[in-house]
């Protein structure tokens, strides 16, 4: 009988709210089913046993609230997430709905503009310790030009230094134990071009920070894909430098505006291969949904999403197990992998001869390997 892929809190499947508030609004149309608020999104992703959310500080708080307000939603909050046992892990800033962030925030040209963001993530870190997130994620949306005419890009990476120097520096002074802080790379949309595209600008960016090690990535599949990269390449990196603080995952044709699809909606194979290099490396954090259901449905298809997303995530888990004991699988693989003997001393290593012609014979065969892979996934291997 199949496999029930019912989610357990122990997977760690977080959602953003905002994932599930989304109303179908789009640049061409307006909503397409119901508001929902941040309160009743936290209740409802809860009782589909998720096992915590993210959030922009703004999806709970609406910005301006006068400090009882925000008492009063926060204890709310927290009573909803004792209810429905789920937990805060993640909180960012929503700095590209408002007006004011319309040449960006954090690297915008007027400095009380850059003040005022700042204020936000300082805010932002103390409603996150509140709840009990441990990291605090920047996604700079509108950090970026269109005109190039009008802003230095190398003065943009100053302003981003000064202000995760800012925030460091704050969340140290603090003394927010384990408390960090990541960026989230997109390489465009909303703006024309945005700063710090990839994980690659992101790493980095982060090695000329006053406190490198607070500081770490957060890819999101879809944004890697948007600029035609191989998003388990770019995860894998990331993990292998102790700086995958986070994972957006979902669905994305490459080269397009930002679909943000069902995790495992388009390119099977690429997710398949993500969902294997973190579980693999049993990396500790939470496997994050930034999607959101198509346009085309209503309230009820927003929790078909928030199921497909999980099931997707536990099918493709399973294949990972599939994969590793697969005898055919690991045949050619321990083909491949060899022990690797120290490299010569350089004097011993130019005196070395190499035969290229017997080097060059050695047996690749990836169509074989592909194909199982491939069948496996198809699921016509048992
Ligand atoms: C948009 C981003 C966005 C961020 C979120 C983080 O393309 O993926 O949803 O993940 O703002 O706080
Ligand atoms: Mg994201």
């Amino acid at each position: 009988m199949a496999h029930a892929y019912i989610p357990r809190k122990s997977d760690k499947f977080t959602f953003g709210l905002w994932t599930v508030m989304n109303t179908g609004r789009d640049p061409f149309g307006d909503a397409t089913r119901p508001a929902l608020s941040g309160l009743r999104a936290i209740t409802e992703l809860g009782k589909r046993r998720v096992y915590s959310y993210e959030l922009h500080a703004e999806d709970l708080v609406p910005e301006g609230s006068a400090a009882a307000k925000r008492d009063k939603i926060v204890r709310e909050a927290k009573t909803r997430m004792a209810d429905a046992d789920i937990k805060a892990t993640s909180i960012g800033c929503n700095i590209f709905y408002d007006p004011v962030f319309k040449d960006g925030g954090l690297t915008s040209h007027d400095p009380l503009i850059r003040q005022h963001t700042i204020q936000r993530y300082v805010k932002a870190i103390d409603l996150g310790a509140e709840l009990g997130t441990t990291l605090c994620n920047v996604w700079g949306g509108r950090e970026g030009a269109e005109c190039d005419a009008a802003k230095d890009p190398a003065e943009g990476i100053k302003r981003f230094r000064e202000a995760f120097n800012y925030l460091s520096e704050y969340v140290r002074g603090q003394k927010l134990k384990g408390f960090r802080l990541s960026i989230e790379p997109k390489p465009n949309e909303p703006r024309g071009d945005i700063l710090l595209p990839t994980s690659g600008h992101v790493l980095g960016f982060i090695a000329t920070l006053d406190h490198p090690d607070m500081v770490g990535v957060v890819p999101e599949l879809a944004h890697v894909r948007m600029a035609g990269l191989n998003s388990y390449h770019e995860i894998a990196q990331v993990l292998e430098c102790g700086k995958l603080f986070g994972i957006h995952l979902n669905g994305q044709k490459p080269l397009r505006f930002d679909q943000d699809l069902r995790f495992g909606a388009e390119d099977l194979k690429e997710s398949f291969f993500v969902v294997k290099v973190i579980e693999d490396a049993q990396w500790p954090g939470t496997r994050t949904f930034d999607a959101h259901a198509y346009r085309t449905v209503d309230r009820k298809g927003v929790w078909d999403f928030v199921e497909g997303c999980m099931r997707t995530y536990l099918i493709l888990k399973e294949k990972v197990a599939q994969f590793n004991s697969d005898l055919v699988v690991q045949g050619i693989l321990g083909e491949l992998s060899q022990e690797a003997p120290a490299l010569p001393s350089p004097r011993a290593l130019k005196a070395k001869k190499f035969d290229l012609r017997k080097l060059a014979k050695t047996r690749l065969p990836y169509e074989e390997l592909d194909q199982r892979v491939q069948e496996i996934l198809l699921g016509v291997v048992r």
